[in-house]
C-alpha cells in the first residue's frame, strides 16, 4: 500500500497567477481567439456567462452534499470505485491514495439509473438531476470544443465535439469531496507557516480525456503545474467552470494544446466539494489530428491508438505517470 506522504510542501514553489477568465457572451470570434490563446499558455481556463443554468448546478451540488453527508455504512453501499461508484482515499487500481472521498459515475443513463439505487433514497430524482446535469455542462464542453477548433482554424469545426456527443462516448462525472485535514504542526516548516498548511487530497496528474470541465464551491485546492516544481493556486470561482485540456485533446491537436498536470490540496479547516465531467470519445474512436494540425512544420507527434488503449493504459498505470508518452511516435 502506498502511504500518502505527509506532505512537507515547502520546499516547492507556488506562484500566482490569475488563470485567463473568458466571457462566453461576447463576440464569437474573439472568443474563440481568447480560448485558443488561454489553451496555448495554460492548458487551462475559466468560463463565466457559460449558460448551465444555476438551479441545475445548485440541485447536483445538493445532491452531492447530502450524499457526502450520510453515515459512512450507506455510503459505502454505492461503493467500491471499480472505477464507477463511491471511493474513499483510494484512487485508480495501483495503489494510489489521496486525502478525499467521491462518486464516480458513467454519463450512459442506464449506468446512471441503476447506480443511483445504491446511492440516493430517491433514486429517479437523484438520477434526473445527474442526467440534466451532464447534458447541460456536456452541450457547454462541445461548445468549448466548437470554439478551439474555430480558433485553430481547422474546417470541420466539429472534428472535437462530435467525439464527446457521440451517444456511445465515456464521459465520467465525478464528486470529489475533500473534507477539512488539519496538518500537525511537527510537519510544518514553521518559517514559511501559510505555505505548507495543506495536504495534497488529489495527487499531480493529468486528465486522460479530452476535456473536462470543473466546478466547485468556494473554497480553494485546485493548483495547476505550468512549469516543472511551480505550482499555481486556482482562485475557486462559483460563478465559473474551469477547464483544462485533457490528454486525448493534447493529441488531437497535435501536441499544439498541452494536458497539464494539476493537483487538489486540502484546506485545514473548509470543506471543499469539487464536481467534474470528463468528456471521453466512444471506446472504439481512434484520435487522429486533423489535417490542419499536421503541418512540416508540425509533424504528427503520436501514432492512431483509440480511446480504449489509452484508457487501459491510463488504469494500469499510477496516477501520476505519463501515459501520453508511451503513445509518441519513435
Ligand atoms: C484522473 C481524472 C479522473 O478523475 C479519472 C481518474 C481515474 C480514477 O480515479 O479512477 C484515474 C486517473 C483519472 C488517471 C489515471 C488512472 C485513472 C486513476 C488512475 C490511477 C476518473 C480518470 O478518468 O482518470
Amino acid at each position: 500500500m502506498v502511504v500518502p506522504s505527509p506532505t512537507p510542501l515547502s520546499t516547492e514553489k507556488v506562484r500566482a497567477v490569475d488563470l485567463p477568465i473568458i466571457d462566453l457572451s461576447a463576440q464569437r470570434s474573439e472568443v474563440s481567439k481568447l480560448i485558443v490563446k488561454a489553451c496555448d499558455k495554460f492548458g487551462f481556463l475559466k468560463v463565466i456567462n457559460h449558460g448551465v443554468p444555476n438551479h441545475i448546478i445548485a440541485k447536483l451540488e445538493h445532491e452531492g452534499l447530502s450524499f457526502f453527508a450520510k453515515p459512512v455504512p450507506e455510503k459505502l453501499r454505492a461503493g467500491p470505485a471499480n472505477p464507477f461508484g463511491y471511493g474513499c482515499k483510494t484512487i485508480g487500481l495501483n495503489g494510489d491514495m489521496g486525502e478525499l472521498e467521491y462518486l464516480t459515475l458513467n454519463t450512459n443513463p442506464l449506468s446512471i439509473a441503476e447506480r443511483s439505487k445504491t446511492i440516493s433514497d430517491d433514486p429517479s430524482k437523484f438520477s434526473s438531476i445527474v442526467s440534466d446535469y451532464i447534458e447541460a455542462v456536456r452541450g457547454l464542453g462541445c461548445e468549448l470544443l466548437d470554439l478551439m477548433a474555430e480558433g485553430l482554424l481547422v474546417t470541420d469545426t466539429s472534428v472535437f465535439s462530435r467525439l464527446i456527443r457521440d451517444v456511445d462516448g465515456d464521459s465520467v462525472l465525478r464528486l470529489n469531496h475533500y473534507p477539512p485535514v488539519q496538518v500537525d504542526c511537527k510537519d510544518m516548516d514553521t518559517s514559511h507557516p501559510h505555505d505548507n498548511r495543506n495536504k495534497v487530497g488529489f495527487g499531480e496528474h493529468s486528465d486522460p480525456q479530452i476535456l473536462t470541465l470543473l466546478r466547485s464551491n468556494d473554497v480553494g485546492g485546485l493548483q495547476i503545474s505550468i512549469e516543472d516544481g511551480v505550482w499555481i493556486p486556482v482562485t475557486p470561482d462559483p460563478n465559473a467552470f474551469c477547464v483544462n485540456v485533457g490528454d486525448m485533446l493534447q493529441a488531437m491537436t497535435n501536441g499544439r494544446f498541452v494536458s497539464v498536470r494539476h493537483r487538489a490540496l486540502t484546506n485545514s479547516c473548509k470543506s471543499r466539494m469539487s464536481v467534474a465531467f470528463f468528456g471521453a470519445p466512444s471506446l472504439q474512436t481512434r484520435i487522429i489530428a486533423p489535417p490542419e494540425l499536421v503541418t512540416p512544420n508540425r509533424l504528427s507527434l503520436y501514432r492512431p491508438f483509440t480511446w480504449a488503449e489509452y484508457k487501459k493504459a491510463s488504469y494500469s498505470l499510477r496516477l501520476g505517470d505519463s501515459r501520453l508518452e508511451l503513445f509518441r511516435k519513435c
